[in-house]
């Protein structure tokens, strides 16, 4: 969407590309004044202003160093900032990006993970346990508190939703974002556990819903997630849990909606990544288990064995496996269908045809229909049918065509006799959904899979854009100033590109798929000849097949080579037919009979356009809803806690969407100030107003415009300044302080 509001006034600039305020014109920055600037290690390096020259400065940094740079580039710091930092940036008197990396490296220095940047809340990831920050004293002490009386924490952005929505009857949505292992997912469980805690009942027997709803965690995370380069526990699924509560605020239902699976990783691992952890708990099950299974070693499992890591640090598969069973209990998955995986293969020779035997005795199917629904395939012509043998790579990719669809199969039915167990409440009016996606993802090789998860973080970019352009308004509405914004360009053209219908790149993809000829080369051509001019579509000069997104986050390289296969959701006639027909009922029930129509003709189910189908749903839910951002970010590629890398963080920052938040109010009135403080801190600058009796408000515009300052408001609590007011007052207040000592000091001297 193309936000366009007034233009504000003809002076002022903003650029997507930067990322600080600015009022066009540098800010009074003077030799000897204390500078933020640019340092490609640390991101930026404070210092001191040694000379001026033009429009360069020099700037002799902390670390012992002499730089030079722009005055347009430099930007003041606050030497009055609370050794603590504060737990809101907008306290922060200079609003910029080295100002708020520094609040939160002072911040994270002293365990304080948790900052708000107005009601958004920034997490950044301790990677180790504070228990403490957790425990049960925790919850009680932020239930019911307003907001921002206590230290910045998850469990107040959820308890604000809930009193939201019991005072409003309104229903809110937390959305956790931010990169893969950053802590959206530990987050997402502290949310639950909070609301369970307020909405749940007192010692009820037996299976509770809240009880339910937090055990489907482990469930889910045991199938859908996997140890990845990034992160050992890395969801592999997006999940938008709605909790619905009753009239007196109650816990009465729940929804789970879960996004895309990543299917490929069912067949295909490589170092340091592992499989879906259900694989490796079940090979660490008890011996009586073990043998009804047919497991074993799960170094003797073509699936697992492609990596060389099989065991996680700290954590004891065996003991999971005892955990995860425990969880299915109670989110009501009967002990009968508590089965399991296979894990099948080619017969190529007396081992092979042993595995095959065992995998249709485990999916109670004939051995020999498996073979050959694992090895040829059945052809119509006009005249016969024949049945061809598949050559070797075929029938690998026939094996695990048939394991991947088992197993999404499975991880649906999974989520599908969660939700029927935990139950609806048709009548809740109310309800709190939160949301877990995948994080932002860009890899040395980019597939589908990536293109979807980074296609689901543009749309709640857009969100959230969407969302604090609101807040902002209602702010100024609150305060009563008259409010004007500038043009605000957001990320609709990428969205465009690859949404829009017809014409973009999901529809452009659909289109190749219905064509048999297609091949992932002329799909690329297409895609190159439609978007030629687009500025998110990049062509890469050496390759044919590859493209670029220049997504919010980011540009992303796609190689396109399987998005055809990929985006086909497509079961095999003869692995259906021989699954549909298994003796185990619940494998029989995985596969029902497809409807009539789909049968005959090679119509094809599109999962780029299911997925796009399923965002807008999602995003029409969300905007029913009262929303509440959360931001996590990833403190370091190492997993360690107490590192805090400045450049890493910035660029989460940047690609997050806080410094957008930020953009956006650098685009009205960032710094507040009540009455009182602003008097406080400026009182100097105009003695003759403080001396005058006049209200507060009145001696504060008096003040203001005494000083010849223009476009700011005056609301009905606070004063708002524009994007660098604040600093020149603090110039002009460093001036009069700074005279007032020399003066002091003649007078001494003329005494002495
Ligand atoms: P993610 O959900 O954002 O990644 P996780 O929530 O799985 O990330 O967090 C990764 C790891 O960081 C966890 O396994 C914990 O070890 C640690 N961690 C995160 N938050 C906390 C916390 N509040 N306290 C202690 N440890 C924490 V991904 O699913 O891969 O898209 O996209
Ligand atoms: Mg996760």
């Amino acid at each position: 969407m193309k936000v366009l509001l007034m233009l504000f006034s003809t002076d002022y600039v903003i650029s997507m590309n930067m990322w600080v305020c600015t009022t066009g014109t540098p800010v009074n920055i003077i030799v000897g004044s204390h500078v933020w600037v640019e340092d490609p290690a640390l991101a930026w390096i404070d210092g001191e202003v040694s000379k001026i020259n033009k429009e360069d400065a020099e700037i002799r940094t902390s670390n012992g160093k002499t730089v030079f740079a722009n005055l347009s580039k430099i930007y003041p710091k606050d030497m009055e900032a609370p050794a603590g930092g504060v737990d809101d940036m907008t306290k922060l008197s200079y609003l910029h990006e080295p100002g708020v990396l520094q609040n939160l490296a002072t911040r994270y220095e002293l365990n304080e993970i948790y900052t708000y940047t107005g009601n958004i809340l920034i997490a950044i990831n301790p990677f180790q346990r504070l228990p403490h920050l957790y425990d049960a004293h925790m919850m009680e002490q932020y239930k019911g508190a307003p907001f921002g009386e206590l230290s910045p924490h998850v469990f107040a952005v959820a308890d604000v939703a809930y009193r939201a929505m019991i005072n409003e009857g309104k229903s809110n949505s937390i959305l956790v974002s931010g990169e893969s292992g950053a802590g959206k997912t530990e987050t997402t469980k502290m949310i639950m556990r909070y609301l369970a805690y307020l909405g749940g009942r007192v010692a009820t027997e037996g299976r509770t819903v809240e009880q339910q709803v937090l055990e489907s965690n482990p469930v889910l995370e045991a199938f859908g997630n996997a140890k990845t380069v990034r992160n050992n526990n890395s969801s592999r699924f997006g999940k938008f849990v709605e909790i619905q509560f009753d009239k007196h605020g109650r816990i009465s239902g729940a929804a789970i909606r879960t996004y895309l699976l990543e299917r490929s990783r069912v067949c295909q691992i490589s170092d340091p990544e592992r499989n879906y952890h259900c694989f490796y708990l079940l090979c660490a099950a008890p011996p009586e288990d073990i043998e009804k299974y047919k497991l074993g070693n799960p170094k003797s499992f073509h699936y697992l064995n492609q990596s060389n890591c099989y065991e996680l640090v700290g954590i004891s598969d065996a003991h999971d496996y005892l955990a995860t069973r425990r969880a299915m209990d109670i989110v009501g998955i009967s002990e009968r269908e508590q089965g399991e995986e296979i894990d099948s293969s080619v017969p190529k020779d007396d081992k092979s045809k042993f595995h095959l035997q065992m995998t249709a005795e485990l999916l109670m199917c004939d051995p020999l229909a498996l073979e050959d629904a694992l090895c040829k395939r059945v052809m119509i012509t006009p005249e016969e049918v024949i049945k061809r043998s598949l050559d070797p790579l075929g029938a690998t990719v026939s094996r695990d065509g048939l394991a991947k669809t088992i197993y999404c199969l499975l991880f649906n039915w999974l989520v599908d006799t969660i939700n029927v167990s935990i139950g609806q409440d048709p009548n809740s009016k109310s309800l709190i959904g939160v949301l877990d996606i995948y994080g932002f993802e860009s890899f040395k090789t980019n597939s589908f899979e990536q293109f979807c998860i980074n296609f689901t973080n543009e749309k709640l970019q857009q969100h959230f854009n969407q969302h604090v352009f609101k807040m902002e308004q209602e702010e100024y509405t609150k305060e009563q100033i008259d409010w004007s914004y500038i043009e605000f360009v957001d990320n609709q053209d990428v969205l465009d590109l690859i949404e829009k219908k017809p014409g973009g790149i999901v529809a452009l993809l659909d289109e190749a798929c219905m064509f048999p000829k297609s091949t992932h080369e002329t799909f690329s051509q297409k895609l190159y000849q439609t978007f030629k001019v687009h500025k998110r579509f990049i062509k890469p000069k050496l390759s044919r097949t590859d493209f670029t997104i220049a997504h919010y986050a980011g540009e992303v390289l796609y190689q396109s080579d399987h998005f055809l296969d990929k985006n086909k959701d497509y079961v095999v006639p003869e692995h259906q037919d021989l699954l549909s027909a298994s003796k185990c009922s619940f494998v029989a029930g995985l596969f029902p009979p497809p409807p009539e129509e789909t049968t005959k003709s090679s119509k094809f189910s599109s999962i780029g356009s299911r997925f796009k189908l399923q965002l807008q749903q999602l995003m029409e839910t969300l905007n029913s809803t009262e929303p509440h951002y959360i931001r996590c970010v990833k403190p370091n590629n190492v997993l360690k806690p107490a590192i805090f890398e400045n450049v890493n963080i910035m660029q989460q920052l940047r690609c997050g969407g806080v410094l957008e938040a930020i953009r956006i109010s650098c685009a009205g009135y960032p710094t507040r100030r009540t009455f009182y403080e602003f008097l406080n801190r400026f009182g100097i600058l105009a003695p003759e107003v403080l001396e005058g009796n006049y209200d507060e408000k009145f001696a504060c515009k008096m003040m203001l415009e005494k000083k010849g300052l223009t476009g700011f408001q005056i609301g009905k609590t606070k004063v708002f300044l524009r994007a660098g007011q604040m600093a020149e007052l603090d110039a002009r207040r460093a001036e009069v302080l700074s005279n007032a000592a020399k003066a002091i000091q003649r007078k001494i001297r003329t005494h002495i």
